[in-house]
């Protein structure tokens, strides 16, 4: 089932089944072989994120002192960013309604203290596609505004398995993680010692042709 929580945010609650949650893991534990969560960082002030992030797909988003900004490259290793797993694009397929790939998907991983401010995601060329978001682990307490930041929100909580897509007039919405709501999952200890929550955003970041 899906619900329109404003235009263009369509949330669909339960999207990945347990056996289907369990695939995206063991895709996600060969991409984060090959590209390691790293902290990135504040710009100008280098002040650390709570959450840690990687990547794959062609590009990866990165922060670091000199900015926010798409790279075919890990910052810290240096190596081109895994491929993006099949599951994931299938999943763009399923949800997006956009005719071409995802190129960046970005992970991120919350331990239970992590959150995440209230932002827009403009470092996309193409805001004619939505992005994808797919979560995992513990639930999030998810906000939701409008165009403004200082315009009304709603709050969301977001659980493992359940998908989020931004397109239309939500696209540049701004958005953040207020918590995380610890000890809700047990679907991400095998992998992540402490568990926490690790939220997948696909994204196309060039515009298509
Ligand atoms: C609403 N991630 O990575 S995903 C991000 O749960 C980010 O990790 C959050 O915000 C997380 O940039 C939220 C859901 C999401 C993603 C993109 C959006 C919501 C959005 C773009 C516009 C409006
Ligand atoms: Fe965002």
């Amino acid at each position: 089932d899906s619900l329109e929580l404003a235009p263009g945010c369509r949330y669909l609650p339960g999207f990945l089944d347990r056996a289907a949650q369990a695939a995206l893991i063991a895709a996600l534990e060969a991409v984060v072989a090959a590209a390691p969560f790293y902290t990135p960082r504040m710009p100008r002030t280098g002040k650390p994120f709570s959450v840690e992030m990687t990547n794959c797909g062609s590009l990866g988003w990165v922060a670091d002192k000199e900015g926010y900004r798409y790279q075919a490259t890990h910052p810290e290793t240096g190596a081109p960013w895994p491929a993006m797993p099949p599951v994931l694009l299938e999943a763009w397929e399923r949800l997006s309604g956009y005719p071409h790939p995802p190129e960046a998907c970005l992970v991120n991983h919350y331990v239970p203290t992590a959150k995440m401010g209230l932002h827009r995601d403009e470092d996309e060329r193409d805001t004619a596609a939505p992005v994808v978001s797919l979560s995992l682990g513990d639930t999030a307490i998810f906000r939701v505004g409008g165009a403004q930041r200082k315009g009304p929100t709603r709050s969301v909580r977001l659980a493992s398995g359940d998908a989020i897509v931004l397109g239309g007039d939500s696209r540049l919405a701004y958005h953040g993680v207020d918590r995380i709501v610890a000890g809700t999952s047990t679907v991400l200890e095998d992998w992540l010692p402490g568990g926490g929550r690790v939220n997948l955003t696909l994204r196309r970041v060039t515009l298509p042709g």
